[in-house]
């Protein structure tokens, strides 16, 4: 399949480890800014792209998609078929085995309501028998992906908006930039006129990290003019920018951490009200980044979000190295939102999209 159909549809264009340990998302969202620059407007740098060489040799393409996944779940994958497996091996479906099978799946974070569904799908079709272990995990995967299939849904880009309009908003390390990066990417390979917005604008060593990769991406960078310059004027003045000059998609990053909650709120607010003024239809997309190592709380941060601004659609970071791998069934469930993409790694083709026969059967360490 091709890398477009994987990303998502494109339409009326114009163009063609070890855990990272995340404080819950109250602490995160509360905790100070050491020194808060005074957020006056500023007007913006359009800054050149950082001249970077391209980066080192890239790993060739060793190993399919599939088993990147299946290798990036594999800590998630023995957390729970090893429990699972070892719950009912030559046990018959009773009251008590299911009962044991649910607390199993919400401990593997898959959250009370799916487990709950899955372990209903198991008595309807299997109470009574005795199954094989390959069975346990077929069967599991199978009910999984029933629940992840409705969510498995591409984000449609679409270049003739010139341009789509992607707000990239999280908690603070969820992965934002690099994702937005990975995304620049893909699209920039399908042809499309790319730019990237700083607008976590506190943070310089923020605003460096989005500029190499928009050096490595040839995307337009719009970067605020000092420290501390007020986010929403520098979106609006890329959004400006980047329609005068034809732009197919602008990819703006946000801020996970303001002094708290509130703060965070009025300020992605005020982008989007601001945004709105050069464009009402924009933003197209509001992406949510989580964190899959931070398991549970990932729940958390979406129903947090989900208060401030009006999520589209989420991106699932670091499932490389996560035993947590479940809390997307969690979130799918609870939701309902699109999963768009998910991250496997910290490279620019890390990112893929989100299918949902495979992270099950990949989740169930089958093939
Ligand atoms: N292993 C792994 N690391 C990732 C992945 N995505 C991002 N990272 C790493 O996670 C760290 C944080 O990523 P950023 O993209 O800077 O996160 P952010 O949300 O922009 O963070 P703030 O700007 O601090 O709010 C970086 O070291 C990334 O390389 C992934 O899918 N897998
Ligand atoms: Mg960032």
């Amino acid at each position: 399949m091709a890398l477009r159909d994987f990303f998502g549809r494109l339409r009326g264009g114009s163009a063609a480890q070890p855990e990272i340990p995340i404080p819950d998302p109250p602490e995160a969202l509360s905790a100070p800014i050491p020194e808060t620059p005074p957020p006056l407007p500023e007007p913006i740098l359009e800054a050149p792209p950082a001249e970077i060489p391209a980066p080192e040799a890239e790993a060739p393409a060793k190993t399919g998609w599939f088993a990147r996944l299946k290798a990036g779940l594999s800590r998630s994958t023995a957390k729970l078929t090893e429990s699972v497996v070892s719950l009912l091996h030559k046990r018959r479906l009773d009251d008590e085995a299911l009962e044991e099978l649910e607390e199993t799946l919400i401990t593997a974070d898959l959250g009370v309501a799916a487990s709950q569904r899955i372990v209903e799908g198991f008595r309807r079709t299997r109470f009574g028998k005795e199954v094989t272990d390959e069975e346990v995990k077929t069967a599991l995967a199978d009910e999984i992906a029933a629940i992840l299939d409705p969510v498995a849904q591409p984000m449609e880009i679409i270049p003739a908006r010139a341009p789509h309009v992607v707000l990239v908003v999280g908690v603070n390390g969820t992965g934002k930039t690099t994702t937005i990066a990975k995304l620049g990417r893909h699209y920039a390979e399908q042809g499309l006129k790319i730019g990237f917005v700083a607008g976590d604008t506190f943070r310089a060593a923020a605003v460096e990290q989005l500029q190499v990769w928009a050096g490595r991406t040839s995307a337009r960078f719009f970067a605020p003019a000092k420290p501390g310059a007020d986010a929403a004027g520098l979106a609006f003045d890329a959004l400006t920018a980047a329609r005068a000059d034809g732009l197919d998609l602008l990819l703006v990053d946000t801020a996970g951490r303001l002094h708290n909650k509130t703060a965070l709120m009025e300020e992605l607010r005020k982008i989007i009200r601001v945004i709105k003024r050069v464009d009402e239809t924009a933003p197209h997309s509001v992406l949510l980044v989580l964190d899959a190592t931070t398991g549970q709380n990932a729940v958390q941060q979406v129903k947090v979000f989900k208060e401030m601004v009006d999520v589209t659609g989420l991106a699932v970071t670091k499932l490389d190295g996560s035993a947590k791998g479940g809390v997307v069934v969690a979130l799918a469930q609870e939701f309902g939102l699109p999963v768009h993409v998910v991250g496997v790694g910290e490279k620019a083709e890390d990112l893929r999209p989100f299918a949902a026969r495979d992270y099950a059967r990949g989740l169930m360490g089958l093939d």
